[in-house]
């Protein structure tokens, strides 16, 4: 028998329509066990779902359930030491030049046991659910060998059976050479990276593939070699690019059709032309962009003019993004990159749900998962105005509050 719910007496963002936020005051909503049935003003409630016992809201703010694109929540250690060097004058490149930086959480990762990886996510994942997370994403990437990388992918779907969340896997065996293949990238792609992903893939692990194109990572032509495989699988991709330096990876990304190009500091209005043909989500990230001090800004009015979807994200790491506060990204990005409040919640809700290649998710509308946030505030404005305060009231997943 279906299980229904109704919910009155709500503001309700639905992130759907013309109008900003796709704001409805005096809303109700329906769910239908997992899915959302009918959404918008009390007054036009259809008469067959007025038999339900209602929900009252109180006047609070509902948004569709927020989504965190990009994240690196499965990892071993932590770099507070690099932390203190940075400060001290060394730059990001430096540190992992002289084998700090990725390398080092490699090395953390490889000696966590999977159970020591999952509780070290759940930790960090809890703190997502409490702000009204239902949705991740979670990338390998420092394994760096084929049995470390499935470790991770494998800690990372344990996630989704521990909590109630939704997890989407991203392979990133292309994020750093380990010290074995030290100058050796090429044969690093060839003999780990690719065979690594058809392990990944056998073992249905992998939703997605990821790479850092960088010069202290892996140039355009390797990481094609890794999306040609990706492509031969029929798998998904999406990239690292332009973080530091532009080396092209944008517009790579463009060519494969990606999901998403990350950070994005250095492109250019025509890498913003190339995305918005391919569809190309922009994924923002601005906690790298505070951690390392960065000067230079993604081109946001790039992307709003070439009409590419902006997501926002954590970035979740040890290194350049140790935070895990989604809220706080949304006002990073408002007050970093001038991006507005409804762009930054468009980008955690329904540009973020397109990043990750999920069509039932991001929005309120009918049809698509019941997947809300409730927040005890009373404009959407509110989410990415304040700094270290999480109004959120409840949350429902898949229907179930
Ligand atoms: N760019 C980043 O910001 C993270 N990975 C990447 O390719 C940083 C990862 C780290 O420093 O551990
Ligand atoms: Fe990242």
């Amino acid at each position: 028998m279906a299980k229904n719910m109704l919910l009155t007496n709500a503001t309700l963002a639905t992130m759907d329509g013309p109008s900003a936020y796709g704001l409805v005051r005096n809303g109700a909503i329906v769910m239908q066990d997992s899915e959302l049935a009918w959404a918008g003003p009390a007054d036009d409630l259809p008469a067959e779902f007025r038999t339900h016992e209602p929900v009252d809201l109180e006047g609070r703010l509902v948004t569709p359930a927020l989504i965190d694109c990009h994240t690196h929540v499965v990892h071993g250690g932590n770099r507070a030491k690099e932390f203190e060097m940075r400060l001290e004058g060394a730059s990001y490149e430096e540190v992992a030049r002289a084998g700090g930086g990725i390398v080092s959480t490699v090395a953390a990762t490889r000696t966590a046991t999977q159970d020591d990886l999952l509780a070290g996510a759940l930790s960090r994942v809890d703190a997502m659910i409490a702000e009204g997370v239902c949705s991740l994403e979670i990338k390998s990437g420092y394994g760096l060998d084929i049995e470390n990388e499935l470790k991770m992918l494998r800690a990372a779907r344990a996630v989704a059976s521990r909590r109630k969340v939704r997890v989407r896997t991203s392979y990133l065996g292309a994020h750093a050479v380990p010290p074995e293949y030290k100058g050796r990238a090429d044969a690093y792609i060839d003999e780990v990276c690719i065979p690594g992903l058809d392990a990944a893939h056998a073992e249905g692990l992998v939703d997605a593939v990821d790479g850092f194109c960088e010069g202290i990572a892996f140039s355009p032509d390797q990481i094609a070699r890794v999306f040609d495989k990706a492509r031969a699988l029929g798998l998904p991709v999406k990239l690292h690019a332009e973080q530091l330096s532009n080396l092209g990876g944008a517009r790579l990304a463009a060519e494969y059709g990606a999901l998403s190009a990350d950070h994005l500091e250095y492109a250019n209005a025509a890498d913003a032309a190339a995305m918005a043909n391919s569809g190309t989500v922009a994924v923002i990230l601005p906690g790298a962009f505070y951690t390392l001090h960065e000067t230079a800004a993604p081109p946001i009015d790039a992307f709003r003019q070439s009409g590419v979807p902006m997501a926002v994200a954590t970035d979740c790491n040890p290194g350049s993004s140790p935070m895990s506060s989604l809220l706080l990204a949304m006002n990073m990005a408002c007050t970093l990159f001038r991006m507005t409040p409804e762009e930054a919640l468009a980008g955690v809700t329904r540009h973020a749900a397109r990043a990750l290649g999920l069509d039932d998710a991001g929005m309120i509308k009918p049809g698509l998962r019941a997947d809300l946030a409730i927040w005890d505030i009373e404009h959407p404005a509110e989410l990415a105005y304040r700094m270290g305060f999480n109004p959120l009231w409840k949350r429902i997943f898949g229907g179930q509050l």
